[in-house]
C-alpha cells in the first residue's frame, strides 16, 4: 500500500473518531481500560493496529475485545488478542500505547512509522475479529474498531456480544482449523454433542459436547448435586449460560440470577471480583445454606465459587481452590493412565492464598511457581510444563496441554490396559472441555463440576482440602501509582525508599504475616495485600501497610480508602 492511501487514516480520524482528550492512556495488564467517553479514538487507532499486527502475522487472524471485564458499567476497553487466541505480545504494548497517544494530525506519519517499524507488507490480507462485552457503549466503540479495519482496508467480522474467552477461542481456531471452527454455535452437529473431530467443532460443541460425554462415563453419587446456582454479573457469561441451559438435559440444573434484566447493573454488587475482594456474596442471588454458587465476572473469563454456612457466612472458593481442585484431578488421572513422563506444574501470582501455595508443594507434591500479576505472565509460565495449571487468585485462569501430552495421553486412550484407557479417555474428554486460548468461566464451570461429580463431593467437601488464611485487599491513592517499583514477582518492593523495610517491620508482628503492594494496570490505584492468622489481623496488616503507602509514596486526600 503506498504511503498516499494512508490519508484515510486521518480523514476517518477528523471526521469519525476525532481524539478529544489529552489524558495520557497506557496499553496495561488488560488493554486499554478507562471511562468509555475517553476511548473511541483509541479503539479506531486499535483497528488501524490490529490490520498491520495481522499483516506482520502473513494475514492471520487477529482479534479485538470491546470489554472492561469487571469494571463498573461507564468504563470500556479494548484488547488485542494475537493468532493463537493469546494475549497481544508484550513488545507491541508500547506500539499500541504510542499510536493511541499521537494527535489526530499526527496520526497518519506515526501509522506510517510504525509500518516501517515493524516491517508490515501492507500489499497482504488482513483479517480482524470484533467482539464486545453487554455495554450500551461497546457497540459504538465496535463501529469505530471496525472504521480502523477498513481504513487500512482489512476485513473485519464482527461477532457481536462473546464473552472474552469466545472471542479468543474463534480467534484460535480461525488460525488453526484443527483447534475448532470459529463460530459460537457450531455448524454440523445437533445440540453441542461431541461428534465429528475437534476441528469441526464450534465453541458449545466444544464445551458442552465434552461436558455431557464425560457425563455419560461419570454417573451422579455421593454428596454432589446437579443443582448450581449461577451469579451472571449481569454480564455476558450468564446470557451465554442461558443458552447452554437449554441443552443440558438434567446433567447440570443451572438455576441463574443477575442476566441483566430487572434493572441489575453490570457488576454492581455482583460478580466475580466483587464476591472476591469484598468476601461477601452478590445481591440478586437467595439460596440456602450450603446451595453452591458460581459467581462469573462482566465479560465472562473469570470464575469463583462460594456458599453460606447456616450462620449466613460466606465461604469463597476463589481461583486457587479451583486450581488446586483441577490439579489433583489432573494428577489422579496422570496416575492412572501411568503417563508418569508428564510433567505437571501449577502458576500462582503473589496473591494466591499462602495456604494454598502450601497444599500444592506439600500435600499434592506438585512444582508452583510465582509470576507477575496479569495472564500473559501465567500463561506464558504454564507453557513451560507438559500440563501447566494457571490461576489468578480472583478466578482468571485456565490448564494448558502440550502437544507431548496431548499425543501421549491420546496413545494409552488407544493402546493402554483397560483401566489406563479409562482414565485416558476422560483425560482427553477433560482437554477436549478446556478453552486452553485464555480463562474462560464458562469452561472452567464445567470441569469443576466433573470433578465435583467424579469424586461424588459437595462444596463443603472441595472446601476442606486446605483452609485459607484470611486476607484483605485494599486500594491507596497516590500522586503517581508509577512511584512503586516491585521485585520478586510483585513480592517485594524496591521503590520508594524505605517502603519495603516499613512493610517488613509490619508483617513481622502478625502471626503468619504477609503482605505487599504493587501499582495496578488497570485502575490509577496502589493495591495492598494482607493475610494473617485472623480475619482481624489481616484487616490491620492491610490497613497499616495502606496507611504506610500512603505516607511514603504521596497519598492523596486525608487519608488510605478503604
Ligand atoms: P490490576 O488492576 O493490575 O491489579 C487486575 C487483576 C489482575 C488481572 C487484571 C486484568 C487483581 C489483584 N488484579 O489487574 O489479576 O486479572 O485485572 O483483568 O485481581
Ligand atoms: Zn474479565
Amino acid at each position: 500500500m503506498p504511503p498516499s492511501s494512508l490519508r484515510v487514516v486521518y480523514a476517518f480520524a477528523r471526521e469519525m473518531h476525532p481524539k478529544t482528550t489529552d489524558v495520557f492512556i497506557e496499553y496495561g495488564t488488560a488493554g486499554f481500560r478507562t471511562k468509555a467517553s475517553l476511548l473511541e479514538h483509541v479503539v479506531y487507532r486499535m483497528g488501524l493496529l490490529a490490520v498491520i499486527r495481522s499483516r506482520v502475522k502473513n494475514g492471520r487472524t487477529i482479534g479485538m475485545m470491546i470489554t472492561a471485564s469487571h469494571n463498573l458499567e461507564p468504563d470500556n476497553g479494548v484488547k488485542l488478542i494475537d493468532p493463537e487466541g493469546e494475549m497481544l505480545e508484550q513488545s507491541w504494548e508500547e506500539i499500541a500505547t504510542r499510536l493511541a497517544n499521537v494527535s489526530d494530525n499526527d496520526l497518519e506519519a506515526t501509522t506510517a512509522e510504525v509500518i516501517k517499524q515493524v516491517n508490515a507488507d501492507m500489499g497482504l490480507k488482513a483479517s480482524v475479529f470484533i467482539g464486545m462485552d453487554t455495554r450500551y457503549t461497546s457497540p459504538r466503540l465496535a463501529a469505530a474498531a471496525v472504521h480502523g479495519v477498513m481504513a487500512l482496508k482489512g476485513t473485519a467480522k464482527e461477532f457481536g456480544i462473546v464473552t472474552t474467552p469466545i472471542l479468543h477461542y474463534c480467534v484460535r481456531c480461525r488460525n488453526d482449523n484443527t483447534y475448532g471452527t470459529p463460530t459460537e454455535e457450531g455448524r454440523k452437529y445437533g445440540p453441542y454433542s461431541l461428534v465429528g473431530t475437534p476441528g469441526e467443532r464450534g465453541y458449545y460443541e466444544k464445551i458442552v459436547g465434552a461436558f455431557k460425554n464425560i457425563r455419560g462415563k461419570l454417573p451422579v453419587h455421593g454428596s454432589y448435586n446437579t443443582t448450581l446456582y449461577v451469579d451472571g454479573a449481569n454480564g455476558v457469561g450468564g446470557k451465554k449460560l442461558n443458552i447452554i441451559k437449554k441443552s443440558l438435559d438434567g446433567e447440570l440444573d443451572l438455576v441463574l440470577y443477575n442476566l441483566g434484566g430487572n434493572g441489575g447493573k453490570l457488576n454492581l454488587n455482583c460478580g466475580a471480583d466483587f464476591v472476591k475482594v469484598s468476601q461477601t456474596p452478590p445481591v440478586g442471588v437467595e439460596h440456602a445454606p450450603f446451595q453452591r454458587v458460581a459467581s462469573l465476572d462482566g465479560d465472562g473469563d473469570r470464575l469463583v465459587y462460594y456458599y453460606l454456612d447456616n450462620n449466613n457466612k460466606m465461604h469463597l472458593l476463589d481461583g486457587d481452590k479451583i486450581a488446586t481442585l483441577l490439579a489433583s484431578y489432573v494428577t489422579e488421572l496422570l496416575k492412572a493412565c501411568e503417563a508418569t513422563d508428564l510433567k505437571l506444574g501449577l502458576v500462582q501470582t503473589a496473591y494466591a492464598n499462602g495456604a494454598s501455595t502450601k497444599y500444592i508443594t506439600e500435600d499434592l507434591k506438585v512444582p508452583v511457581s510465582c509470576v507477575k500479576t496479569g495472564v500473559k505472565h501465567l500463561h506464558h509460565a504454564a507453557q513451560s510444563y507438559d500440563i501447566g495449571v494457571y490461576f489468578e487468585a480472583n478466578g482468571h485462569g485456565t490448564v494448558l496441554y502440550s502437544d507431548k501430552a496431548k499425543t501421549t495421553i491420546r496413545r494409552i486412550a488407544q493402546e493402554g490396559e483397560p483401566e489406563q484407557r479409562k482414565a485416558a479417555q476422560l483425560l482427553l474428554n477433560f482437554i477436549d472441555m478446556t478453552n486452553e486460548t485464555v480463562g474462560d468461566a464458562i469452561s472452567d464451570l464445567f470441569l469443576v463440576e466433573t470433578v465435583l461429580c467424579a469424586r461424588g463431593q459437595n462444596v463443603k467437601d472441595w472446601m476442606e482440602a486446605y483452609t485459607d488464611l484470611p486476607c484483605r485487599q485494599l486500594k491507596v491513592t497516590v500522586q503517581d501509582r508509577n512511584a512503586i517499583s516491585t521485585a520478586d514477582a510483585e513480592r517485594r518492593c524496591t521503590a520508594p525508599e524505605g517502603l519495603q523495610s516499613r512493610i517488613d517491620e509490619l508483617v513481622a508482628t502478625y502471626k503468619s504475616g504477609r503482605s505487599f503492594v504493587r501499582p495496578s494496570g488497570t485502575e490509577d490505584v496502589v493495591r495492598v495485600y494482607a493475610e494473617a492468622d485472623t480475619q482481624e489481623n489481616a484487616d490491620k496488616l492491610a490497613a497499616e501497610v495502606s496507611q504506610a503507602v500512603f505516607d511514603l509514596a504521596g497519598g492523596v486526600g486525608d487519608r488510605p480508602l478503604a
